[in-house]
């Protein structure tokens, strides 16, 4: 059998990067879709490009005509669309943006893509935000809710670009619903690496307080080395399924906090309420504030947390990295990288 090619958009960000090197390793042809304009290659798609096991295709997702030319040169088997403005506290502020990239582009793209060869495989990047304030846990039955642009342009793309195409055109598209999915390699703008990486400055000395929004928020934490082999493993199934990629547990942000402390052997108390809730390490020293500027103008924060059964079922996928070992990984990333740097 000929060697397969995929095309990974988003291949800068976290699960791009976990992603490329998993079919890489399974002996995958990858292009990944970048901006011209886009400096932030990371470390480990780059490494791949070197050696010559990834190659980067020029496009932008707004721009029909360059994507199409992607298309051409990379002549895709299967197509990851992991590109999005995925920040769901900026997308209050820009929401024609976030729609633009999330909602209009993917339609674009699989509109395009189906038009080269109707056989193609695509994965589009759903998201929990889609369920918004429905009870949880949410699994593929649960109706969609969303409460914010982000949830409500994935919710936009998943009917135009998932559903759509799949009744209409017999296209083989998957849905993956994912819950938070994190690691070394997430964003600091996410709270989980904005709170792994302040404490390791914090144990460096160089950083005093970590000022932080709604710490009560309770979030469905998985590894994303993990959700991406779902990810894989959804588009080798025989037809195209919408699956929920979850762990089914929930933990508070001030769970991430505390468990990042304790990995780095510092215990914290909490005090306060509200706005003046504040946790203090074993000297009495202010380590953890609250800034009302992180708020969420809508803000989810209790019922998030998915019931992934179909994708043990019938993927026979599960999540492999609990929460503790999770955080615990960031956190010792994030010192091991600032002591490499003095
Ligand atoms: O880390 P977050 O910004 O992630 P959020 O909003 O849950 O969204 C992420 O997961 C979704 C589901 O997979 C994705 F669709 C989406 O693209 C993104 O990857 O915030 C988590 C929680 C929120 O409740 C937020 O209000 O943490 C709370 N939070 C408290 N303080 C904070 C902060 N969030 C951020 N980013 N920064 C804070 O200082």
């Amino acid at each position: 059998m000929s060697q397969k090619r995929a095309l990974i958009t988003g291949i800068t960000g976290q699960d791009g990067s976990y992603l490329a090197e998993l079919l890489v390793a399974r002996d995958y042809q990858v292009n990944g879709l970048v901006r011209r304009s886009s400096h932030d290659i990371s470390e480990p798609v780059e490494t791949l490009r070197l050696q010559g096991a990834v190659e980067l295709v020029y496009a932008d997702m707004r721009d029909t005509k360059s994507i199409k030319r992607a298309l051409e040169r990379s002549q895709p088997d299967e197509i990851y669309n992991l590109a999005s403005q995925s920040h769901v506290g900026l997308s209050f502020e820009i929401p024609e943006e976030t729609f633009a990239i999330n909602s209009d582009a993917t339609t674009t793209l699989v509109q395009a893509a189906l038009a080269q060869n109707p056989n193609v495989r695509i994965y589009q990047a759903s998201s929990s935000e889609m369920f918004g304030d429905a009870p949880g846990p949410q699994n593929e039955m649960t109706a969609m809710h969303p409460t914010n642009p982000y949830g409500e342009s994935k919710l936009q793309a998943y009917r135009e670009a998932v559903l759509k195409p799949r009744t209409e055109q017999g296209a083989f598209i998957c849905s993956g619903i994912l819950y938070n999915h994190e690691s070394p390699r997430r964003g600091k703008q996410f709270v989980t690496r904005k709170i792994t990486h302040s404490f390791a400055k914090i144990k460096c000395n160089l950083q005093d307080t970590l000022e932080v929004g709604n710490i009560h928020a309770l979030r469905d934490w998985g590894y994303a080395a993990d959700y991406v082999d779902a990810m894989w493993r959804m588009m080798q199934h025989d037809t195209p399924d919408d699956f929920v990629i979850a762990t089914g547990t929930l933990h508070s942000v001030k769970d991430v906090i505390d468990t990042a402390a304790h990995a780095l052997g510092m215990t914290l108390t909490w005090n306060g309420e509200g706005v003046d809730e504040r946790a203090v390490d074993e000297q009495g020293i202010t380590r953890v504030s609250i800034n009302p500027k992180f708020y969420r103008p809508i803000d989810h924060v209790q019922n998030l947390v998915g019931d992934s059964t179909k994708a043990r079922e019938i993927l026979n996928w599960k999540p492999i990295t609990d929460f503790a070992t999770l955080i615990t990984l960031m956190v010792q990333h994030d010192l091991a990288e600032l002591q490499s740097h003095v």
